[in-house]
């Protein structure tokens, strides 16, 4: 038989589908100045508006007095909640089955919080006007310690619910309770403790920082009152969501709001709750018949929006005495701030934080968590963390050193004893998760090869030695972390935002020349889903990727979708789009078949084409069939080639990984250097190699800025004291490390191409990784757990109180 030229692999290469390191095809716009963000939009007659903001933490407000504010020149209109409340828009909904006031109404709980939005024709306008917008405070008592908020004389923050005995999630105990939240099996748990030959206990706190996106939040609302119409541009990371809330809010009809989320210039999670500003803007673009633009500054968006973590997690672990785990305890105080304005999955008020016994099979294990309501700004889960999994991580992997130590066994052999063993795959754990697959030994033993661990133990020795010698005054720390994901929320039956399932969407057309435009969902805020989705779908229907559209953002022409946040769009949207494409090949392949003049059943699939069974030279390819669907008359087939598929995933997907960290900690200094960073990630099957490494590589990085500096510190008052980049640590490339970046595949079982999520990974298992490696290096004097962030001076002061500076 002759040789088919050129092969399958030459014509698989041209796809460059799955598997290709296919450059970005963003970056050709993004590099050349043309990217299209929010603050892009300006339309014809578009006002600007500002918040006022409360200096206070904890205030009745007594009087706005706006009339100098309206005297500036160019000002439209100032709204304060008392013009909000006619609307009824003075509070709103949070996703978290809280309020939240959208401006403040009779008093402010937090310190940067909305007051008054000044609308003017000139943005300097708006924010001279806000300087003479009078308010008059009357100071209250300020609590930003969670215990305190609890204690039975703790001044009333939520004067709205105070004697309200039930929240959105259960019972309230206190009036600054929230809810508890409460998995798995206390008593067993309580009785393996007390039974236990070792237990190990430690108060993790996993403090309060910030995602800190390069381009803040913000949105142009524009109420077309001709046709009726609203439009909103924004940094939505879920824009149908958004239509959908706004609809309900409103009143205006759902088919009348487009909302379009243009390029975003960083989410990580900042972006997916709802803010005062897009109401405002909203209202004010009603009121004033003009489209009404907001952007908010750098310290706004520090001070203002939705924060990260604050969680005092006690954890206590039991094991037998040659180290196997028997039992976790856990309790979580959780700093929610001002108001409940956590974005999780309706039925998990603190996320899958349930995913604390990690990559151990743990036989029983308890949880609650108790949510607070405190003098600091609302939010809560956002910053790359898929739903407090960074949280649990974090303690699980904090434990396990701490296990580890109390025991006298090495944290990696700990570790290997205790792993859920791969013939243990689909795994359930004692708190109530199925996790897909997995093989942590293959992992595991790859990245301590790779590191060449026993001799950075020897090396680790030696070092204490020529320290107590006073040969040396750098101590060296290795940072051990293996951790398990839970990412692809979720199925529709246990996973909802406001009521709205959690599946995702595609929708393919061919167009008759053999290229395509997919429509998705999702949304990127850099993540590069117009090069990665297409490459799924060349794989699936053999077109090259090159010649594949990906659109998201647009609610007016997208499928509906829940968005991308949670490393979803790959589980969820991903396995929609090759759902979609399947759908598109087996009409093609009935199209084939006709003009093949063969049954259906006689061609089959190869790459890029279907071919004759057994005659591999008669064959149509993909875009002499997709002519076809549009040129020809076929029996029994609708013309045309497009498909949609909405996508329910039967669970999430569990991707893992083992990282590895070096440090050198100067005892006299506080100054860590790292280095060595090595992280193999298994995020099942990989579409686009350079893309995963491109997404650890920041992961790692927002991963070192929270283990060793950032954080949004308050003082007493509730003053936020890092409010601006002089004080929030973002690393450049000067404090960057260089990473070694591995992987294995265990693909995804329920996944079409067995795919897991890997966005949101690297910050998982990197905060462990690099607070690990801190704590490691003072293991020899007796140290224990330090808190983050592990700046100088904390570093400093966990040598000084161990008497190392003699
Ligand atoms: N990918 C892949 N192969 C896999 C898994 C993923 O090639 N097996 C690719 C995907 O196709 C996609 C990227 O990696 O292009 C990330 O995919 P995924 O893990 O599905 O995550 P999402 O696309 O849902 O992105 C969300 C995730 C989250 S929740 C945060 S927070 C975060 C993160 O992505 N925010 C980011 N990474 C970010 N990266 C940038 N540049 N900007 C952000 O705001
Ligand atoms: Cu939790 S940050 Mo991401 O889910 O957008």
């Amino acid at each position: 038989m002759n040789e088919i030229t050129p092969t399958p692999a030459e014509r698989a290469e041209k796809l460059k589908g799955l598997g290709s390191s296919r450059k970005r095809v963003e970056d050709v716009r993004f590099t050349q100045g043309k990217g299209n963000y929010v603050d892009d939009i300006k339309l014809p007659g578009m006002l600007f508006g500002d918040f006022v903001r409360s200096p206070y933490a904890h205030a009745r407000v007594v009087s706005i007095d706006a009339e100098a504010a309206k005297q500036v020149p160019g000002v439209v209109a100032v709204l304060t909640a008392a013009d909000l409340a006619p609307l009824g828009l003075h509070w709103m909904p949070t996703l978290a089955g809280d309020k939240q006031m959208v401006l403040a109404d009779g008093k402010v709980l937090f310190q940067g919080q909305e007051v008054a939005f000044v609308v003017a024709t000139d943005r300097y306008a708006a924010a001279d006007a806000v300087e003479l917008v009078e308010v008059d405070y009357e100071e209250l008592p300020v609590v930003t310690d969670p215990f305190k908020a609890l204690e039975p004389d703790a001044p009333v923050l939520r004067e709205d619910i105070a004697d309200q005995k039930e929240g959105a999630h259960g019972a309230r105990r206190h009036h600054n309770h929230i809810f508890t939240w409460e998995q798995g099996d206390r008593e067993a748990t309580e009785k393996v403790l007390a039974e236990a030959d070792v237990v190990a206990e430690e108060m993790i706190y996993y403090h309060r920082t910030h995602p800190c996106p390069l381009e803040t939040c913000g949105c142009v609302a524009s109420m077309d009152k001709v046709n009726g119409k609203l439009t909103v541009w924004g940094t939505f990371q879920a824009p149908h969501a958004v239509r959908t809330v706004a609809s309900l809010i409103s009143g205006i009809a759902e088919h009348n709001i487009r909302i379009i989320s243009p390029d975003i210039g960083g989410g990580f999670g900042n972006k997916v709750g709802v803010y005062p500003g897009y109401i405002c803007s909203i209202v004010a673009s009603i009121v004033t018949g003009k489209p009404v633009k907001w952007v908010e500054d750098r310290m706004e968006n520090l001070m203002a929006t939705a924060f990260a973590r604050d969680y005092w997690m006690q954890g206590k672990i039991a094991a037998t005495k040659d180290g196997r785990i028997t039992g976790l305890w856990c309790h979580v105080t959780a700093d929610h701030g001002g108001f409940d304005a956590c974005a999780d999955p309706t039925k998990f008020p603190a996320g899958f934080f349930n995913i604390c016994t990690g990559s151990y099979d743990i036989p029983v294990a308890w949880l609650a968590v108790d949510g607070v309501y405190t003098n600091k700004a609302p939010g809560g889960v956002a910053y790359r963390c898929s739903f407090r999994v960074t949280e649990a991580a974090y303690l699980i992997e904090r434990m396990i050193e701490v296990l580890a130590i109390k025991l006298g066994i090495d944290a990696a052999e700990l570790r290997r004893k205790n792993f859920i063993r791969k013939d243990q795959f689909p795994y359930r754990s004692a708190l109530g998760w199925e996790y897909d697959s997995g093989d942590y030994h293959t992992a595991w033993d790859k990245a301590l090869a790779a590191v060449g661990y026993e001799d950075l133990r020897a090396e680790q020795a030696d070092r204490v030695e020529s320290f107590r010698r006073g040969e040396t005054r750098k101590l060296m720390g290795v940072g051990l972390t293996f951790f398990t994901e839970i990412v692809g929320a979720g199925p529709v039956k246990n996973c909802d935002i406001l009521g709205l399932g959690m599946f995702d969407s595609c929708e393919i057309r061919i167009h008759p020349t053999g290229s395509a435009i997919a429509r998705l969902g999702t949304i990127s805020q850099g993540q590069g889903h117009a090069t990665t989705f297409a490459q799924i779908l060349a794989s699936e229907i053999g077109i090259p990727a090159d010649n594949i559209t990906i659109e998201e953002g647009d609610t007016d022409t997208a499928p509906y979708g829940l968005g991308t946040y949670g490393s979803r769009s790959t589980p969820v949207a991903g396995a929609a789009t090759a759902m979609a494409g399947r759908k598109i090949r087996a009409k093609a392949q009935m199209i084939a078949a006709y003009l093949l003049e063969v049954h259906d059943d006689d061609v089959e699939w190869d790459v890029d084409r279907f071919v004759v069974k057994g005659a591999p030279e008669r064959f149509k390819a993909m875009a002499e069939i997709a002519f076809a669907a549009y040129n020809q008359a076929i029996p029994g087939i609708e013309p045309g080639l497009e498909a949609v598929s909405y996508y329910d995933p039967p669970n999430m997907t569990y991707p893992f990984g083992a990282y590895v960290c070096v440090v050198d900690v100067d005892v006299d200094t506080g100054q860590v250097d790292i280095r060595r960073f090595y992280a193999l990630d298994d995020c099942g099957t990989r579409i686009n190699p350079m893309i995963i490494e491109g997404q650890v590589h920041g992961g790692l990085t927002e991963a070192l800025a929270i283990a060793m500096g950032q954080e949004i510190a308050y003082d007493e008052l509730g003053n936020v004291k890092t409010g601006t980049l002089m004080d929030f640590f973002v690393p450049t490339a000067w404090e960057t490390p260089h990473y070694e970046t591995d992987w294995t595949t265990t693909p995804s079982p329920h996944h079409p191409i067995g795919a897991k999520g890997v966005g949101e990974s690297p910050n998982v298992g990197g905060v462990p990784c690099f607070s690990n490696a801190v704590n490691d290096a003072f293991r020899a004097f007796g140290h224990v757990h330090a808190h983050m962030p592990h700046d100088h001076w904390r570093v400093w002061k966990i040598a000084h109180d161990l008497g190392l500076h003699g």
